[in-house]
């Protein structure tokens, strides 16, 4: 079998997304989602004019082989645009593995650890009583774990709250040029332990509940507020501080027993090398698209395994249904699987351009039994909806300094 042609699609049925689509002399092919939120089209140049060449006439059944290749075979490792066009072949390489075995893709993986995979919902609300109000419908729903996030009074604009937009799968198609938001620690360090205080006094300690800081704190703020949390039992604070330099997570560990989980926007394992040995933080959260595939992420699972660390993959919006198929494939087979964020399976409109094998069901994300991954791109379809430039936020603290969004 060889690989005779690839297809790079770019489609904005709401947001944008990337899908590469290997087609081999056989008539069989796969499917791979290299979506990078804001810098789509650096992905696409990088795959057309710098990868597709060198894969024509290859064998698809070399999946670690053509890993390596374009890995390690290339002198500049490593940045979300590479690893991204790398993910989206090796998925579509899983795909077609699996459907000329006739298995899913778990099943190549080593077959089912679980029958379901735990999800987490997102509570957001513009103030503390919606946010709590749409965390009792996510409990109702019989989700296990809930994420809460909630504007900050006195801050325009604040991070995982939908604002005056409909919802998450149109939430960035209107952004031409980068959005500005201000950002007061402050003021967000006075405001969310009473929120995570309300939520326990209304529902209980049953449910699991999740925060992401979104990197806005310095590892000793998010120290504090890991501490003033702590009463509330989170199942873990997310990106509580960026980890360019990693031991500022030491700093972070040395003061709270709060769960920590960071990696979304990890590209290798090396991001994350130190975090892990060290045993500072509890989950890693690094999407198949952004982290080089499903054949590094399988590796990284192994590695996580030995200190604890447990795996919960990114779930936003701006990855495909194609990653988020590959992810419930990962997740049934990770034996130190975590969680899985899970922000619903999206619009008609995003629906009609791509087909998912996922449902969900009290809690969990079941998985239909197809061979591959599962999943579909209509490419007419995909045709009627053109990309559109678009931007993720920029954060200003109150004063005009730029900081981290
Ligand atoms: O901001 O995917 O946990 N989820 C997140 C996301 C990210 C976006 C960036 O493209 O942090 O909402
Ligand atoms: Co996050």
């Amino acid at each position: 079998m060889k690989i005779e042609q690839i297809k790079v699609f770019v489609s904005c049925p709401g947001r944008n997304f990337v899908t590469v689509k290997v087609i081999t002399d056989e008539g069989v092919y796969g499917l791979g989602d290299a979506t990078v939120n804001g810098r789509e089209m650096a992905v696409v140049a990088y795959l057309e004019e710098h990868v597709v060449p060198c894969l024509i006439n290859r064998d698809p059944h070399q999946i670690e082989d053509i890993w390596q290749y374009l890995y390690k075979g290339v002198y500049w490792r490593r940045g979300p645009i590479t690893m991204a066009a790398i993910a989206a072949i090796d998925m579509a390489l899983w795909d077609i593995k699996g459907k000329v075995a006739g298995l899913p893709v778990y099943q190549l993986l080593g077959g089912k650890s679980r029958e379901g995979i735990t999800a987490y919902g997102h509570a957001n609300g513009e103030t503390m009583t919606e946010t709590l109000d749409n965390l009792g419908k996510f409990i109702e729903q019989g989700f296990k774990a809930v994420r809460l996030q909630c504007a900050i009074p006195g801050l325009g604009g604040t991070y995982g709250t939908l604002g005056d937009k409909k919802d998450y799968f149109e939430l960035q198609s209107d952004r031409p040029l980068p959005p500005e938001q201000p950002w007061s620690t402050s003021k967000y360090m006075n405001f969310i332990p009473e929120l995570f205080k309300q939520a326990r006094e209304r529902y209980g300690y049953e449910i699991q509940l999740v925060h992401d800081v979104h990197s806005r704190l310095t590892p000793i703020e998010s120290a504090h507020l890991g501490k003033l949390l702590e009463p509330f039992n989170l199942m873990f604070l997310e990106d509580a501080s960026a980890a360019d330099n990693q031991d500022g997570y030491q700093i972070i560990r040395n003061h709270t027993t709060t769960p920590l989980a960071i990696g979304e926007i990890f590209n290798t394992v090396w991001d994350a090398k130190d975090l892990i040995v060290n045993q500072t933080i509890d989950y890693l959260r690094t999407a198949i698209t952004h982290g080089g595939g499903i054949t590094p992420m399988k590796k990284m699972a192994d590695f996580a395994a030995m200190y604890n660390v447990r795996m919960a993959p990114h779930g936003a919006p701006d990855l495909s249904p194609i990653c988020h198929a590959a992810h419930a494939h990962f997740n049934l087979w990770a034996p130190n699987f975590g969680v899985q964020e899970f922000i619903g399976f999206g619009t008609a409109k995003l629906n009609s351009v791509f087909s998912h094998p996922l449902s969900f069901d009290n809690g969990y994300i079941h998985l239909e039994d197809k061979p591959g991954l599962g999943v579909e791109y209509n490419e007419e379809e995909g045709l009627k909806h053109a990309y559109k430039r678009s931007y993720l936020p920029v954060t200003r603290l109150e004063d005009g300094t730029l900081w981290y969004w």
